[in-house]
């Protein structure tokens, strides 16, 4: 399947991109043909685990998730038409019996607060609760945390565990805190990490913007309480972040310079 540009109905509404600047994550759940997803399944099993980076070669069906319309526009609304797929990417096997793991921000401990790096968790089967779902913790890209400590957090009021359909591909903000968790299962968990690179700082919207209506929402969304509901005076830091972001998004901020973010993550 050759990538064309998406077309406007898979582009992310004002709401979407907003709810993404909020929480962190967004999933997309693609239409794929009949007896998609179980290649992809069968595929993996005769790869196995240790392919690294060499999973798409390994499977090069894997190709066509990415390249899917709704997958894309979610990423060219998120990271702007010319995003790339960086060379980085693994499948992760959860086997039966796992354990889970500590919460962490991937890569190194260098945050940003624009969207420069998505991590794009693609599930082949269905992942019900017990089968090892990765966790996520809504809103937390905008926290900044120092990672011996993070990994000794347990349960977090308002956590999520991705306990989706086969097929679903979950993108999250670079820095959103997850882990895996215990597959009690007899099957193993499979899930394709592939990730995402922003080339340049936003000029101009690249999702369906409606100036009509997006004053209203972004108003909404900016002030929206993620997590656990009680006063914290993380949300009136969250939600200046929040502004600077969508402000940035717009592409009415060019004062932090094209790859400044990408070099600290490489
Ligand atoms: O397997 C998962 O659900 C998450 C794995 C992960 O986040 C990691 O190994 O960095
Ligand atoms: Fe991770």
């Amino acid at each position: 399947m050759i990538p064309s540009e998406p077309a406007a109905e898979h582009l992310l509404s004002d709401d979407e991109v907003l709810r993404f600047i909020s929480h962190g994550y967004h999933l997309v759940v693609p239409t794929f043909r009949e007896g998609f997803n179980e290649s992809i399944c069968e595929s993996i099993g005769e790869a196995g685990d240790g392919t690294g980076n060499g999973i798409l070669e390994a499977v090069p069906l894997l190709q066509d998730v990415y390249n899917h319309p709704a997958v894309r526009g979610a990423l060219v609304s998120l990271l702007g038409a010319d995003y790339v797929m960086n060379g980085h990417r693994h499948l992760h096997i959860n086997s039966p019996g796992s354990r889970s793991q500590g919460w962490h921000q991937d890569g190194t401990n260098v945050r940003h607060h624009q969207i420069w790096c998505l991590l794009g968790m693609y599930y082949p089967h269905d992942v019900v609760a017990e089968r090892g779902p990765t966790m996520i913790m809504p809103g937390t890209h905008l926290r900044n945390a120092p990672t011996d400590r993070l990994q000794t957090y347990t349960n977090i009021d308002g956590q999520i565990p991705l306990a989706v359909k086969a097929g679903t591909v979950a993108l999250t903000h670079y820095d959103l805190w997850h882990a895996a968790t215990l597959n009690r299962t007899e099957h193993p968990r499979y899930m394709l990490k592939f990730l995402f690179d922003r080339q340049a700082v936003p000029s101009a919207p690249s999702w369906a913007y409606d100036a009509e209506t997006v004053d209203q929402v972004s108003a909404r969304r900016i002030r929206e309480q993620v997590g656990p509901q009680g006063y914290s005076s993380d949300y009136y830091k969250e939600w200046e972040l929040r502004t600077e972001m969508w402000q940035w998004m717009l592409g009415h901020d060019s004062s932090v310079p094209a790859g400044a973010f990408k070099d600290m993550l490489s």
